[in-house]
């Protein structure tokens, strides 16, 4: 197949000088040296491997030209190339196929350099040229973003955030070790070694720093992390030059985590400092620094315009540095290829990449939002019903409670019942961990999680740096290895420092791999206000940040009862969807007892047995009625429900008869039961207590409008405000005399 002529790429004119110039030094050609023996003396590449590497730099190289042959046609939308960095080939060729890989976005000979590891070996030719296009038929992303990422390669799809891949990274690492110790399958071999690769400017970010730092915490406690960063430096953060030297100053001391450095332009040298380095992590479980010296040729991105930013002397060296030209002159040094059989070898990839991107220029794409949305968090009731009800036979119960099953103890709190289904869940399921800060020896702050290192030892139940992108990546790591993680966040507002970790890559993995990959995760997370003792960051009540990630399931129960179910449902759902939950819970109503009148044990609930939790069955998206009053629909959640329910009895007592629907999950919100419950009074106030702005009443008044709701409504919400200390709090914050207040006016007032 031919192609259209092509103005040669000043990258492409300089290769073709430099082997040229290889020819014209060569006095006379070198012996032909065995291709098995090695490439050069004391090399452990050989120079058939040295060629197939070779052969992947080259397909690596021409897909970024191919990359802006399709951009110019408007049939690729992605330029971000690999020039320059190719040596990263060595990198791969020195690991196992079966050691997961989150790449960088210029590991693309790395890529190719795998693909052909596999038995038989894989084309990433035309996957990469599949996600240059946004084709369907691009096996990981299905056109929805073009990425490196393959199952049967054991790539990892990876977002465009940089550096936010190594907190999970740094989690997989540890439970590759951890699920060996507990004797839960997984799908890597106990001995494998997760890589990250990122840049050097991406090695600065907080995100990276928090992974190599948790990296480096765990193995100065003599936990295993299986990890090999790889810091392809090519001295650019796009026009920003890093420091020189600074990749080395910042990361050859990190206690715990061994330097190595390679010399990207010589793939026998990347070769076999990757093989020590490898071999270091696997055979020690600590995690190391692989620092890459690369360039970066062609500019960041096909539009990058480099002259506005660097001299024509700084670009110059950098093509002098280019990989393809060191591997050519291994080649021909070693006498496997001469000068012209090299440029051969070029054109030949050159025509056949060229050839294969002319056959995606027409390839299919997503033409619907049913289409795109697809991968992104299906949902199969009927499954997670099934997985919910799942409970450990008696006798095993028995002994996890010490003989005294939560049944049989009467009442109890919120923050009882919860640790109750913690303890359950924990006992019929193997592979699940609860973790966070404070929750193993002290019980967690409010007492949540006492009891469960006993029950289940450090090595499911564990205390963890003071990190919460570390607390969230271990659960990621975890949960693409098939465990089921159950982190605690100790404070709402403490979500909001590490919410990309949720937002950017949990939430993503499924849309950006078609669900090849998935992160089961239930984040449990003390929030909400209404502490006595006021303060923002006790009481942080926002949920904004959480409400419009796409797919993401917010559980909010209130009471002790429904604390139980639902936790169950998450569980279940993460096990049986895949899904991402965040389960909020009510700090301040963790030990109430009591809801009208002091003594009156309103707010406790029995814990059902197993054989009741099917009757009990929460599913996602279904909220609850409390009373039957034919006035009023009051809409709320959380210590609304609380509020609520408190006002209802004082407005029953006035004639008013309400019904207060506890929303239960505020994504996806019961839209269907709010319509139904409000339509039944034709009045609904909602009592919300997240802020005016950007609060959960928002959503429910946009529901209301979507169901055709045409009755009377009002809302009442905390402030648009930080919350004060002390009892200057209550000034802010939604109140019960508030919810009484706008209900009479509802009802009575006019109209
Ligand atoms: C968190 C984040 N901030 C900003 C960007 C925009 N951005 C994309 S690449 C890049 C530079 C990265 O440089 P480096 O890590 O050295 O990688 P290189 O492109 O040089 O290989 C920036 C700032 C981003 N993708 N993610
Ligand atoms: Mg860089």
């Amino acid at each position: 197949m031919s192609h259209p002529a092509e103005e040669p790429d000043p990258l492409e004119r300089h290769f073709a000088e430099a082997i040229r110039a290889l020819e014209t030094a060569a006095a006379a050609p070198p012996a032909a040296a065995d291709p098995a023996g090695p490439i050069r003396p004391g090399s452990a590449l050989t120079g058939e491997r040295c060629m197939e590497l070779f052969d992947a730099q080259l397909a690596s190289r021409h897909l970024d030209l191919a990359a802006r042959w399709l951009r110019a046609r408007n049939a690729g939308f992605y330029t971000i190339g690999s020039s320059g960095h190719e040596g990263n080939a060595g990198v791969a060729a020195a690991l196992r196929l079966t050691d997961p890989a989150l790449l960088h976005y210029r590991s693309g000979a790395f890529y190719l350099a795998r693909a052909a590891q596999a038995d038989p070996p894989h084309d990433g030719v035309t996957d990469v040229l599949l996600g240059l296009a946004a084709s369907v038929n691009e096996p990981i992303a299905g056109g929805r973003h073009k990425v490196f990422g393959h199952r049967a390669l054991h790539v990892i799809p990876q977002t465009s955030t940089i550096a936010s891949h190594l907190p999970r990274a740094v989690g997989l690492a540890f439970t590759l070790r951890r699920a060996a110790r507990l004797g839960v399958a997984i799908p890597w071999p106990a001995d494998a070694i997760v890589i990250a690769s990122l840049g050097d400017a991406s090695v600065n970010h907080a995100t990276a720093l928090a992974g190599l730092n948790t990296a480096a915490y765990c193995a100065y406690q003599r936990l295993p992390v299986p990890l090999l960063v790889v810091c392809e430096d090519n001295g650019l953060g796009i026009s920003v030059r890093t420091p020189s030297g600074w990749v080395a100053a910042a990361n050859s001391a990190r206690p715990g985590v061994r330097y190595f450095h390679a010399d990207g332009f010589d793939l026998a040298d990347v070769y076999d400092t990757t093989l020590v380095a490898a071999a270091w992590v696997r055979e020690t479980g600590t995690p190391a620094f692989l620092h890459l010296s690369v360039v970066r040729l062609g500019g960041h991105a096909g539009a990058d315009a480099e002259t506005a930013y660097r001299d024509a002397r700084e670009m110059a060296a950098d093509l002098a540095a280019d990989p393809l030209v060191g591997t050519a002159r291994l080649l021909a040094g070693a006498g496997l290829l001469s000068p012209g059989e090299v440029m051969a070898r070029y054109e030949k990839s050159r025509d056949r990449i060229l050839a294969l991107a002319a056959e995606v220029m027409d390839t299919p794409r997503l033409t619907t939002a049913a289409q795109v949305i697809k991968p992104l968090a299906p949902r199969c009731p009927d499954a997670v019903m099934a997985r919910s009800v799942v409970a450990a036979p008696d006798s095993h119960r028995q002994s996890v409670f010490g003989g005294r099953l939560p049944e049989s103890a009467g009442p109890l709190t919120l923050a009882q019942a919860i640790n109750a289904t913690l303890s359950d869940a924990l006992a019929v399921r193997p592979g699940m961990l609860v973790f966070g800060e404070d929750v193993a020896r002290k019980g967690g702050v409010y007492g949540v999680t006492r009891g469960l290192l006993g029950r289940f030892g450090a090595g499911r139940v564990f205390d963890t740096v003071l990190d919460e992108q570390s607390i969230l990546g271990l659960a990621l790591g975890a949960g693409l290895a098939g465990l089921l993680p159950v982190p605690e966040i100790q404070y709402l507002a403490y979500l909001h420092n590490a919410a990309d970790q949720i937002r950017g890559e949990a939430a993503t993995l499924r849309f950006f791999s078609q669900g090849h990959y998935r992160n089961p995760l239930v984040v449990r997370v003390a929030g909400y206000s209404y502490q006595g003792f006021g303060g923002h960051f006790h009481n942080d009540n926002t949920v904004a940040g959480l409400r419009d990630i796409p797919g993401l399931i917010i559980a909010s129960p209130a009471r002790p009862d429904d604390a139980a179910a639902m936790l169950r449902t998450c569980l279940a759902a993460a096990e049986a969807d895949g899904s991402v939950c965040v389960f909020l819970e009510p700090i301040a109503l963790y030990h109430a007892r009591d809801l009208h009148a002091s003594g009156d044990g309103g707010w406790r609930a029995p814990y059902d047995p197993p054989e009741l939790w099917a009757a009990g069955h929460v599913p996602v998206g279904q909220a609850r009625r409390h009373g039957d009053g034919t006035d009023l629909t009051i809409l709320t959640f959380g210590n609304g429900l609380w509020l609520s329910l408190r006002a209802a009895g004082r407005l029953a007592a006035e004639g008013i008869g309400c019904r207060v629907v506890d929303l239960r999950w505020l994504a996806p919100l019961p839209a269907d039961d709010i319509v139904r419950e409000a339509w039944v009074t034709g009045r609904v106030l909602i009592a919300d207590e997240t802020r005016r702005t950007g609060g959960v009443a928002e959503g429910v008044l946009a529901a209301l409008a979507d169901g055709g709701f045409a009755g009377r409504i009002a809302r009442v919400a905390s402030e648009d405000s930080f919350v004060p200390l002390g009892d200057a709090a209550t000034t802010v914050l939604l109140s019960q005399a508030a919810i009484e207040d706008a209900a009479r006016a509802l009802v009575r007032g006019p109209g």
